[in-house]
């Protein structure tokens, strides 16, 4: 009887050490958890580093951060999502975060300071939320120009003029958040047949498509094309970096915008750092580093100070640009630009 008891005693006493070392590794792994995170960001590099750098700073949160194009993340998030590998979809425009709500890749996460962020900026079920709105348009190479007489172009239509014929560059609306915008607010202003004839004929104007949005821009600027399709803030950050040359434009029949957003992951492994990254860059601090990297989009947190860079695209003439439609329509219309173009 006496055997049984201290056997029974043992056993308890055994089972009781193992579910507090059970614990304990599972609370050391979600400490671990809370101070990790990976992130894929949409944003330029130096604007990434610093957001992530500041970040790390304030929270003690380790960021593993790599940068790709809007396409490439929805690439890479879908291929990712029995195992995903990162918690937090950091930047690029809301078209691609819209997809990858509609395709099951993202979490809802209403943080706290969402309540700051106007309503027009995120989403109505609370998936992504807006943290910059970026406007598209030209920039062009001002001495190129010169050289061989030609104006500045300041509507869709001037692009198709004889003489910008293999001096156009744009990214690649599959690969690029930035292209996706100008295909979708093509289509937006001129209905999809139109659209469509205007992207075949803007085709034979191309010198090159690149993958990343960022490019065209910096090739205008170093003289490499005379226009570049871009966001006039990153055509505005080459200029302020010594590009000199670089002369900003916009479509006078209109033209599209982004809201930059950020979003988490569906069963990312860090969802606990992934809210608190969320809940940051919805503040007016976070949302001013862009500013000092040299990134001058304007800003979602009314508190927020938007770069003074900005004020002369202000008032740059904009389409009701339609985020939703855009995102639910981005693989038909990427495959109907394919089929046009070639
Ligand atoms: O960070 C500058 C910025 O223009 O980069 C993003 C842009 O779409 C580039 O990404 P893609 O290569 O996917 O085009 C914008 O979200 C952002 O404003």
């Amino acid at each position: 009887m006496l055997k049984k008891k201290i056997l029974a005693l043992g056993l308890a006493t055994i089972m009781s050490l193992g579910i507090l070392a059970g614990c304990g590794a599972k609370k050391e792994q979600a400490n671990k958890e809370d101070k990790h995170l990976t992130i894929y960001c949409g944003l330029m590099q130096d604007h990434m580093i610093k957001a992530v750098n500041e970040f790390e700073k304030e929270t003690g949160i380790k960021v593993d951060a790599v940068r790709m194009s809007s396409g490439e993340i929805l690439g890479r998030i879908n291929a990712e999502k029995e195992n995903p590998k990162a918690s937090v979809w950091f930047g690029g425009p809301a078209d691609g975060f819209v997809q990858a709500k509609e395709n099951g890749l993202l979490e809802k996460y209403e943080s706290p300071n969402a309540k700051d962020i106007p309503a027009g900026y995120k989403d109505a079920d609370g998936y992504w939320t807006g943290i910059y709105v970026g406007y598209l348009g030209f920039a062009s190479n001002q001495a190129l120009l010169k050289e061989r007489g030609v104006d500045i172009p300041t509507s869709w239509k001037d692009l198709l003029k004889p003489e910008f014929k293999g001096q156009v560059v744009m990214a690649n609306p599959g690969s690029s958040g930035t292209a996706y915008t100008a295909l979708a607010t093509i289509i937006q202003l001129m209905g999809e047949e139109k659209g469509l004839e205007y992207m075949k004929a803007l085709n034979g104007q191309m010198k090159t498509y690149t993958k990343s949005g960022t490019a065209p821009g910096r090739m205008a600027g170093q003289g490499e094309c005379m226009v570049g399709i871009t966001f006039l803030h990153d055509a505005i950050k080459y200029k302020e970096e010594g590009m000199k040359d670089i002369v900003i434009s916009a479509p006078s029949e209109g033209t599209g915008y982004e809201i930059g957003a950020v979003a988490m992951i569906k069963n990312g492994p860090d969802k606990e750092a992934a809210k608190k990254f969320i809940d940051w860059c919805l503040t007016k601090d976070a949302q001013e580093i862009g500013q000092k990297a040299g990134s001058y989009q304007f800003l979602t947190n009314p508190n927020a100070q938007p770069p003074k860079q900005a004020e002369s695209i202000k008032d740059t003439k904009l389409i009701d640009y339609d985020f939703k439609w855009a995102g639910e329509n981005r693989s038909k219309l990427v495959e109907k630009w394919n089929k046009a173009i070639k």
